[in-house]
């Protein structure tokens, strides 16, 4: 409801739409899209969850950007599950929204409704997470980061970490929610760089989930079965805190008695950043729905669109975090 009503504010002439869209909610919605012979354009997204911090930032970027943009948003909330997202991105073609984006739960299995879509002629933007197809005519755009280099820069600060050292550094990693993007990438780059030196051996590596209860739940498991863990590399923020908990638990002092290094950067892991319980994150935007917004509209109007839009990134250690946190926006 309340998204319908920014939509409103945003533009007058939104209204009538808007308006006449209340009887349905998000994907279930009315369907005012290309058959409804307004110019309004009518995206259909189909979300991961609500696994994390960034997810919620990213869901409210681009649902505020949607209604500063006057765009018709139906947003799908997957939790978690691709089938659910698969049944969403039907529902769009059935209801012949304008254009369909989604962050895919895991990188496989697209290929057959995104022929459906491509069939139908609604153009597909894939944001945040990019699926293995290659195929690279079933989408018209790739809107997210580098998963693969946010692996390297956490193996690369490493290295220099313990530069100069030779005793074996004992790693253990909570890895994302198996068989997405991020998890696969972030595994991947980090393993590339930390190779080069013997030294560095991961001893345990799970998926924590993306989520801090996960991310918890398996860190005490890795307490119990190592008995000396050196550093934690987690996927994301959330991970990472929720290991945080666990090591407090098990009397020992993060960032001190285990170095931790996580990816995003959202408020609390830069709180726990500043606070020294973490040494290093490497930042991860979710600020899509702007760019997102921008895609649209343009493969709408049938201009062409790079295939890629990468977002750009930075590293933070705790001195940057305590510069960046007042001004941090999500
Ligand atoms: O890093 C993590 C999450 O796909 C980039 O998904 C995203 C990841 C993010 O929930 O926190």
């Amino acid at each position: 409801m309340l998204k319908r009503l920014s939509i409103a504010v945003a533009g007058g002439l939104l209204l009538v739409s808007a308006v006449a869209g209340c009887g349905g909610d998000s994907d279930a919605g009315s369907g005012s899209g290309s058959s409804g012979g307004d110019d309004k354009i009518t995206l259909g997204f189909s979300q991961v969850g609500a696994e994390s911090g960034w997810r919620t930032a990213n869901t409210k970027s681009i649902q505020d950007s949607a209604a500063s943009s006057g765009i018709d948003l139906k947003f799908s909330d997957a939790q978690g599950k691709q089938e659910n997202q698969i049944k969403a991105i039907r529902n769009f073609i059935t209801q012949r929204v304008d254009v369909i984006a989604f962050s895919p739960v895991v990188e496989s299995g697209w290929g057959t409704v995104l022929k459906e879509a491509k069939d139908a002629n609604i153009p597909v933007i894939l944001t945040d997470r990019a699926i293995d197809d290659p195929d690279t005519t079933l989408y018209k755009s790739f809107i997210g980061s580098d998963f693969v280099e946010e692996g390297k820069k956490a193996g690369e600060w490493l290295v220099k970490e313990y530069e100069g050292k030779t005793d074996t550094v004992n790693i253990v990693e909570l890895q994302g929610s198996p068989g997405a993007a991020p998890a696969n990438d972030r595994k991947s780059g980090f393993a590339d760089v930390i190779k080069s030196e013997p030294k560095f051996k991961v001893v345990a590596s799970q998926t924590g989930q993306f989520t801090r209860t996960d991310g918890k739940a398996v860190m005490e498991t890795f307490l119990k079965s190592q008995p000396d863990i050196d550093v934690l590399y987690a996927h994301n923020d959330d991970m990472g805190l929720g290991a945080i908990e666990a090591i407090e638990a098990a009397g020992k002092k993060p960032g001190t008695d285990i170095k931790i290094i996580t990816v995003d950067a959202v408020k609390d892991g830069m709180t726990a950043l500043a606070d020294g319980k973490i040494n290093f994150i490497v930042e991860c935007s979710p600020l899509l729905g702007p760019q997102l917004m921008d895609l649209v509209k343009k493969a709408k109007a049938g201009e062409t669109i790079p295939q890629r839009v990468l977002t750009e990134e930075t590293t933070f250690t705790p001195e940057q975090a305590k510069e960046a946190l007042p001004s941090r926006k999500y």
